[in-house]
C-alpha cells in the first residue's frame, strides 16, 4: 500500500494474494516524478513467486523506461515476456494538473471511473507475451470529484463503490482496501488503484 497526495490527486494500492500463498502475481507500478503520473496495474499468469517474479521484470523494463510512450512501453513489455507464461496490463499517464489519462489495456485487468458521469476504461483482449492486438491508445479526462479504480481479475467486474458503506468520505487508501475486502474473489490474487480527483 502506498499513499501519494498531490494538489488535484491521492492515489493509493492494495492488494493480496489469494488464500495461502506469500507472494502475488498482481503488480502495481506509480511513477509520479514528472509532470504526469506514470502507472500500471499488471495481472501475471499464474500465481505465488513465478508470477510474482513476471510482476517484477515488467516493473523493472517501466522503470528503465520512464520517458517511453505508451504504444513502445506495450511493444516491450510483449517481447520482454515472449516464451515465458505472460501477463495483462493496463498501462497509462495521468497529468496531475489537466487529469487527461491516455492508456492501453489488454487483457482482463478492469478500470471504472465513478463521477458525475461514470464509464467503464476500454480494454483489448490479448495477453502479453502471447498474442496482442495492435494496442488502442485511449484517452479520457477525469473531473473534480472523480474516483477512478482500476482493477484485475481477482476483483469482480460488477463491484460498485455505491455498495461501500461510506465511500464518498473515504480516504483513497481506505477506499482501496474496501474494494478488495469486498469485492475480491479467494480463488485470485486480488489488487486495486484508487485514484482520488479533488
Ligand atoms: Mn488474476
Amino acid at each position: 500500500m502506498a499513499d501519494h497526495n498531490r494538489e488535484r490527486l491521492s492515489i493509493s494500492h492494495f492488494g493480496r494474494a489469494f488464500r495461502g500463498e506469500h507472494y502475488s502475481g498482481d503488480m502495481v507500478y506509480l511513477d509520479d516524478s514528472g509532470d504526469s503520473v506514470t502507472f500500471a496495474i499488471v495481472d501475471a499468469a499464474g500465481h505465488g513467486r513465478p508470477a510474482f517474479e513476471i510482476g517484477y521484470r515488467i516493473k523493472t523494463l517501466l522503470k528503465a523506461n520512464r520517458d517511453t510512450e505508451l504504444s513502445a512501453l506495450v511493444a516491450a513489455i510483449h517481447d520482454l515476456l515472449q516464451g515465458g507464461a505472460g501477463a495483462v496490463a493496463l498501462v497509462g499517464h495521468l497529468n496531475k494538473v489537466t487529469l487527461d489519462l491516455s492508456y492501453i489495456q489488454i487483457g482482463d485487468t478492469h478500470g471504472k471511473i465513478f463521477g458525475r458521469d461514470p464509464r467503464s476504461l476500454a480494454r483489448q483482449d490479448g495477453m502479453f507475451g502471447h498474442s496482442i492486438p495492435t494496442p488502442k491508445l485511449h484517452h479520457d479526462t477525469l473531473s473534480s470529484g472523480d474516483i477512478m479504480v482500476l482493477c484485475t481479475d481477482g476483483i469482480s467486474v460488477r463491484f460498485e463503490l455505491a455498495e461501500i458503506s461510506g465511500y464518498r468520505a473515504l480516504p483513497a487508501d481506505r477506499l482501496a482496501q474496501s474494494v478488495v475486502a469486498q469485492f475480491g474473489k479467494h480463488h485470485d490474487d486480488a489488487t486495486c488503484v484508487v485514484w482520488r480527483c479533488h
